[in-house]
C-alpha cells in the first residue's frame, strides 16, 4: 500500500524522465498490475480488438494470414522500427512495457529516438504534408507521419511499415521512402529484459522495434506485458 502511494510520484518522476529523454528503465514488481501502475502516468487506453488493457507480447511464428500485423508478417525476426497504436486516431502518448520473464534469448527491445527533442529530424514539412494510407484493408484513413494535434504542445509521429503504405503519389512516395530510411538508419539503443524490468517510452517521439536474439535456437520464454497511455502534455512538462 505504502509503495503504491509513493508510487504518485514515482510516476511524476518516470514521465518527466521519458519525455525528456525519450524513454526511461526501471524495475516494477511483477505483483503489481501493469494497468494499476499505467494509469498513474496517464489514461490508459484500450488496444486492439479485444480492447484489452494490457496485452501480452511473445515471440512467435509469423502468420500468413496476418500481414499487417508485426508479429504476424515477422514472426521471429526483427520488428521494424515503429510507433505504436498507429492505426488509432491519436496514437498513445506513452507505451509501459514490462518483463514478466527472464529472457535467456537476449532478444531486445530497440528504440530510436527522431522526434522533436533531436536536432536532426530532418525534413519535417515534407514528414507533415504527405498523407499516408493507414490501416487496411477494411477500415483505413489518411494521415501525415508527423502531425500536430490541435490543444496539445506537441507533434506526434505516426510510422508503422506495416500498417502503412504510400497513396501512390510521388510526394507520399518520397515520404514513405525517407521515414523508412530515418527509421532504418536512426542510432539505436537496445534494452534487455529480465523479469520485473519495465521500460515507459514517449511514443510520440521515439521509434521502437523488436531486435534479433542474440544466442542461436535459445528462444525461451520471452513474455512482455504492455499499456498504452493517452496524456495531455500541457498538464505536467
Ligand atoms: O517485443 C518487443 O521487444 C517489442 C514488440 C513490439 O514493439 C510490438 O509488438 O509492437
Ligand atoms: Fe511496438
Amino acid at each position: 500500500m505504502e509503495w503504491l502511494l509513493s508510487g504518485v510520484n514515482i510516476a511524476n518522476e518516470l514521465r518527466k524522465k521519458a519525455v525528456q529523454s525519450g524513454w526511461v528503465t526501471f524495475d516494477l514488481d511483477p505483483c503489481i498490475p501493469l494497468d494499476s501502475f499505467a494509469r498513474q502516468i496517464g489514461s490508459l487506453m484500450y488496444a486492439g480488438d479485444g480492447q484489452v488493457a494490457t496485452a501480452r507480447l511473445q515471440p512467435r511464428e509469423a502468420e500468413s494470414g496476418k500481414r499487417n500485423t508485426l508479429s504476424g508478417r515477422f514472426g521471429l525476426g526483427e520488428f521494424p522500427m515503429h510507433t505504436d497504436g498507429a492505426t488509432m486516431p491519436l496514437p498513445p502518448r506513452f507505451v509501459l512495457l514490462r518483463s514478466v520473464s527472464d529472457d535467456h534469448s537476449r532478444r531486445p527491445t530497440l528504440l530510436a529516438h527522431v522526434g522533436w527533442s533531436n536536432a536532426k529530424f530532418p525534413l519535417y514539412d515534407n514528414l507533415s504534408s504527405s498523407m499516408l494510407l493507414v490501416g487496411g484493408p477494411k477500415r483505413y484513413f489518411y494521415a501525415p507521419i508527423v502531425s500536430q494535434p490541435a490543444g496539445y504542445r506537441r507533434a506526434f509521429i505516426r510510422f508503422n511499415p506495416c500498417c502503412m503504405k504510400p497513396i501512390g503519389n510521388t510526394a507520399s512516395e518520397n515520404t514513405f521512402a525517407h521515414a523508412t530510411r530515418l527509421a532504418e538508419h536512426a542510432e539505436r539503443t537496445s534494452v534487455f529484459w529480465e523479469r520485473g524490468r519495465a521500460l515507459l517510452i514517449d511514443n510520440w517521439q521515439v521509434l521502437h522495434g523488436r531486435g534479433i536474439s542474440e544466442i542461436v535456437n535459445a528462444e525461451g520464454f520471452r513474455v512482455l506485458e504492455r499499456c498504452f497511455i493517452a496524456w495531455r502534455d500541457y498538464e505536467l512538462e
